[in-house]
């Protein structure tokens, strides 16, 4: 259940509070059976391209059978289509205007960063210093979960600079050059720095998981927290042959979409493994299977880029305010008390940290967050609200200034039932960040998903324009 946020603005007073706060607190009554958490994180993946979300040609038998046996938020959605804010999101139950970190790259921007002949190792690392401070100030699901007597362990991606920033107890992102195939970058004065998007944590799923079983086997009857969001189906789309194989046998599959179908194939393949590796030490029971995706991304049969030899992604798919974007199943898997069942009402991701909390018994009252969660509706006991609307707000990748996301937002979006309204952020007169639309739109996106037909003109739509505004306004007004 999401609460409203109008007065709920990212300030100084609210860092000042949440550093105030008590320990974490624990029922004593769910004190022996807090669950173990797996949190799966899929890296650019349209919410369509899954078995169990209807789509048959693409290869993912072990997320869905994780599907299967969860209580399934069809209707997801992330507040921002783009890696990091929605990280941050699933760090800290917050909104992005409320977590601060809205951006992927703090200022001066990733390409004056790059590009510029004066700065070097040491400045690149203070600006990205800069943007990956604020999560210490936040709170953050692996610092409660710590508190509360939790070994927390962060593997892939991870934007907040070292993984001891956002409360982790293990981890492998470092904020330093891995030497890996990816994560590293060279600055133009030739000093060659983290790209800030998980350096040595890129390595899981894609190279490795012995990080995981070194964890599990390290932490033997202690409660567990993963964080598994490996570098995948993100591009670069170079899976091993194999997992192109296995659509050997369809020719249904169109050539721009091979590459990304291979990469979900591997990072279904890798879900295999690390379900397997709790349930071959027995930890099936008690432990919260939780999965969702950071942002869509779906491949343009137009946008082929000849320098990387790979398909770029739909002008309405990652960074947009689009629903190809913005949705995303959310799975929540704890055996014996989570029901195997779909749930198809709107829900946000600002959701999911206090779904966590609750289940490891941790008081979130304090913690002043926006949503309470959906863990009594995954178990069954409680009924949401099919008339509450999910909010988000789309900003460029490069920050202009840090503190105040008000600044930067581009697209505001509300959805509630069947309608989502989009509406842009103009300043002096200039056209919103990347004119993915010049004035607000309204959509049916259960009979119109591509979000296609803007119905914002229709004189019986007028009342339903009007109140998503209000609620809108209600949620933010920048
Ligand atoms: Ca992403």
């Amino acid at each position: 259940m999401i609460h409203p946020t109008s007065n709920y603005a990212f300030s100084v007073v609210f860092v000042t509070a949440i550093s105030l706060l008590p320990a974490a607190r624990i029922h004593a009554e769910t004190r022996q059976t807090r669950p173990n958490i797996v949190m799966i994180l899929s890296d650019d993946q349209t919410y369509t391209d899954f078995g169990f979300m209807g789509n048959e040609r693409v290869h993912t038998p072990h997320l869905d059978q994780l599907a299967r046996a969860s209580a399934r938020f069809t209707h997801g959605y992330v507040p921002a289509s783009v890696c990091r804010p929605s990280l941050v999101t699933l760090l800290t139950g917050l909104y992005p205007h409320q977590h601060g970190v809205h951006f992927n790259h703090p200022p001066p921007g990733f390409a004056t960063l790059l590009k510029s002949e004066e700065i070097g190792k040491a400045q690149f690392d203070a600006f990205r210093s800069a943007g990956a401070a604020l999560i210490r100030t936040r709170p953050s699901l692996p610092r409660l979960l710590a508190e509360s007597g939790y070994q927390c362990l962060q593997t892939g991606k991870f934007w907040e600079g070292h993984y001891r920033n956002a409360g982790f107890t293990h981890g492998m992102t470092t904020a330093q050059p891995s030497g890996g195939p990816n994560g590293d970058i060279t600055l133009a004065n030739g000093d060659v720095v983290a790209h800030g998007n998980g350096d040595h944590g890129l390595a899981i799923g894609r190279e490795t998981m012995q990080p995981i079983e070194d964890f599990l086997d390290e932490t033997q009857g202690q409660p567990f927290f993963v964080w598994y969001a490996p570098f995948l189906p993100h591009t670069p789309h170079d899976s091993p042959q194999r997992y192109r194989d296995l659509y050997n046998d369809r020719n249904d599959i169109a050539e721009h979409e091979l590459p990304y179908f291979a990469a979900i194939a591997q990072f279904d393949d890798t879900v295999g493994q690390l379900v397997h590796s709790i349930e071959k030490r027995g930890l099936t029971d008690n432990t919260l299977f939780v999965f969702a995706v950071d942002n869509g991304w779906e491949p343009d049969v137009d946008r082929y880029i000849e320098r990387r030899g790979e398909w770029d992604h739909t002008k309405k798919s990652k960074r947009a305010p689009f629903d190809a974007g913005l949705r995303t199943p959310i799975l929540f898997r704890w055996d014996g008390h989570t029901q195997a069942r779909t749930i198809t009402r709107p829900v946000s991701s600002v959701e999911i940290v206090p779904t966590i909390l609750t289940a490891a018994g941790i008081d979130i009252e304090s913690l002043g967050l926006p949503a309470d969660g959906l863990l009594g509706e995954a178990i069954g006991e409680a009924d949401g609200d099919p008339n509450e609307a999910v909010f988000g707000a789309i900003y460029p990748g490069d920050a202009s200034v840090i503190g105040d996301p008000g600044r930067d937002v581009a697209y505001r979006w509300v959805r509630k039932q069947q309608y989502k309204l989009i509406v842009p952020v103009k300043r002096n007169k200039k056209q919103p960040w990347n004119r993915y639309l010049d004035e607000p739109a309204l959509y049916d996106v259960v009979s119109d998903p591509a979000e296609t037909d803007n119905l914002i003109d229709r004189d019986e739509l007028f009342k339903t324009v009007t109140e998503l505004q209000g609620l809108l306004d209600h949620w933010w007004k920048p």
